[in-house]
C-alpha cells in the first residue's frame, strides 16, 4: 500500500469512549513519556511543520487526538506519561483514559511506543511496554532524538533499550530523529504492515 500524504486533518479530540470517532479506519496510537517527541514524530512522517501540536512545554496534549490520514488510517496522539508536575488525581485520570482506549478499541492495530534514545528507558517506559505486551498489542518501538547521539553509539543505545524493556524480537525497532529525518521510510514500512 502506498500513501499519498496529502490529505491530513484532525477528526476529533476525545476524553473517553463516547467521544471516539465512529469510524472503521484502522488506528495506530502513539505512546511515550511527555516530551519524548510523539507530536514531532507525527509531524515528521507526514512532512508537516506543525500539524500535531508540539511544544517545549510537557503535558500539553491532554486528550486523545485522532488524525485522519488520507481516509486510510487514524493516528491517535496520546498524552505523555511520566510528567512529574501533575497531581495524583490527574495522573489517575490519564491512566484511565489511555487504558480504556488501549484495551477496548477494536480499530487499534499497533502502538508506536517512543523512547528517548539518549537514556535507558524509565520505569514508566518499561511499565508501558509490559502493559502493551500483556494485552497482546503489537508494538513499533521508536527510539527517537537519535540526532543527539553519535552514530558510533547507536548500537550500544539500542542494546540497552532492548535489554531494559526485555524487548520482544517480533516487534519493530526503529531509530528515529525528527531533526535530521532519520527513520521515516522504516516507520512507514512498519505502519503499513499493520494496515493492509
Ligand atoms: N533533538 C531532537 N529534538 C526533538 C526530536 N523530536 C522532538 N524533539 C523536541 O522535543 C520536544 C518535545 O517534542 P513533542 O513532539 O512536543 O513531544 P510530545 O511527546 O508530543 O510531548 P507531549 O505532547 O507533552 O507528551 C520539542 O522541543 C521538540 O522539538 C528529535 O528527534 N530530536
Ligand atoms: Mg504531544
Amino acid at each position: 500500500m502506498k500513501f499519498n500524504i496529502h490529505n491530513v486533518s484532525i477528526t476529533t479530540s476525545a476524553p473517553s469512549q463516547a467521544h471516539y470517532p465512529v469510524s472503521d479506519l484502522p488506528e495506530i496510537a502513539l505512546a511515550g513519556r511527555s516530551n519524548v517527541g510523539k507530536s514531532s514524530f507525527i509531524n515528521t512522517i507526514l512532512n508537516r511543520k506543525n500539524f500535531a501540536r508540539t511544544s517545549g512545554k510537557p503535558g500539553k496534549t491532554q486528550l486523545l487526538n485522532f488524525f485522519n490520514i488520507d481516509d486510510t488510517l487514524h493516528f491517535v496522539d496520546v498524552p505523555g506519561y511520566g510528567y512529574a508536575r501533575v497531581s495524583k488525581k490527574e495522573r489517575e485520570k490519564w491512566g484511565g483514559m489511555i487504558e480504556e482506549y488501549l484495551t477496548t478499541r477494536p480499530n487499534l492495530r499497533a502502538v508506536i511506543s517512543l523512547v528517548d534514545m539518549r537514556h535507558e528507558p524509565s520505569a514508566d517506559d518499561v511499565q508501558m511496554y509490559e502493559f502493551l505486551k500483556y494485552y497482546d498489542i503489537p508494538v513499533i518501538l521508536v527510539a527517537t532524538k537519535a540526532d543527539k547521539i553519535p552514530r558510533g553509539k547507536w548500537n550500544k543505545s539500542e542494546s540497552l533499550i532492548k535489554k531494559t524493556l526485555q524487548f520482544d524480537s517480533n516487534d519493530d525497532f526503529i531509530i528515529f530523529s525528527s531533526f535530521d529525518k532519520t527513520g521515516i521510510a522504516e516507520a512507514w514500512a512498519a505502519i503499513e504492515s499493520f494496515i493492509d
